[in-house]
């Protein structure tokens, strides 16, 4: 069984990406392509072999390939993101999807962005967001269910989706910033609470029996590792603030899953 992660080409436009909680800032495209390099590397360090979509360059936030597809050992599901400039990204990873899985569709009048998707063994929360909304949650319901998995919405406040405030790092702990989302929603599961100086350190990335993470939470990094290598897990760390100034994290640059 071979380990898969779908990633795609920073755009050269991802200075015009959408932003929503964040200020416009100047971002490196060079340094970001950089960074992104040393992503993939960590993937590749986790026993994931990389596949990537074409780049499309006329797409500012085509990088973050987690926001368009859900991919699930039965199925996968196309979202149907929630920023109207982001649906044309769903063309080229649909057929990369295809490879691997039978896939299903978000429609009209649901939106879905993957970043709002926290799956927790059978459990998926979904974040109810300015990009993800109750008739697209209602239709993930409907198409997972049958394969034995349950949705629960979540409200997040002060952050894109629901991985920015929360995400998971082992089996049955999560990684949060209890500002932006209420840790009550996830019931009895061991909480990781982020430095209070670092609101955004909750992204977290665990495949397996390791963690990628952006290098520049130095202080929940150190927490994190102490918890990782309790648990025989291991911490890999990457330079992400490119992306970051672009709204996104670590789970947002993949799409992981088992080919069979
Ligand atoms: C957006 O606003 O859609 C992008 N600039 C950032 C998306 C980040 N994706 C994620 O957190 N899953």
């Amino acid at each position: 069984m071979a380990r898969i992660a779908i990633t795609r080409p920073v755009s050269t436009s991802i200075v015009h990406c959408e932003l929503t909680h964040l200020a416009r800032e100047p971002i490196d495209y060079a340094r970001a392509v950089r960074q992104h390099e040393g992503y993939e590397a960590a993937l590749a360090e986790l026993a994931c072999e990389v596949v990537r979509v074409p780049a499309a360059h006329d797409l500012p936030d085509a990088v973050f390939v987690e926001d368009v597809a859900l991919v699930m050992d039965e199925l996968a599901v196309m979202t149907r993101p929630g920023a109207e400039s982001r649906r044309g990204e769903l063309e080229a990873v649909e057929p990369v999807v295809a490879r691997y899985r039978d896939v299903a569709r978000i429609e009209e009048p649901g939106t879905l962005d993957g970043g709002d998707v926290l799956r927790v063994g059978r459990r998926f929360f979904v974040g109810r967001s300015s990009r993800s909304n109750d008739a697209g949650i209602e239709q993930l319901r409907a198409l997972v269910s049958k394969h034995g998995y349950s949705v629960d919405a979540v409200d997040v406040r002060g952050c894109l989706h629901l991985k920015s405030a929360v995400s998971a790092v082992g089996k049955g702990t999560l990684l949060g910033n209890s500002a932006w989302v209420d840790r009550r929603a996830f019931g009895d599961v061991a909480w990781l609470e982020v430095d209070p100086t670092e609101p955004h350190a909750a992204n977290a990335l665990r495949i397996g029996g390791g963690v990628i993470y952006p290098r520049a939470y130095a202080r929940t990094a150190a927490l994190l590792r102490a918890h990782l290598e309790a648990a025989g897990m291991s911490l890999h760390l990457v330079d992400a603030s490119e992306l970051a100034r672009a709204e996104g994290g670590v789970t947002c640059c993949s799409l992981i899953l088992t080919d069979r």
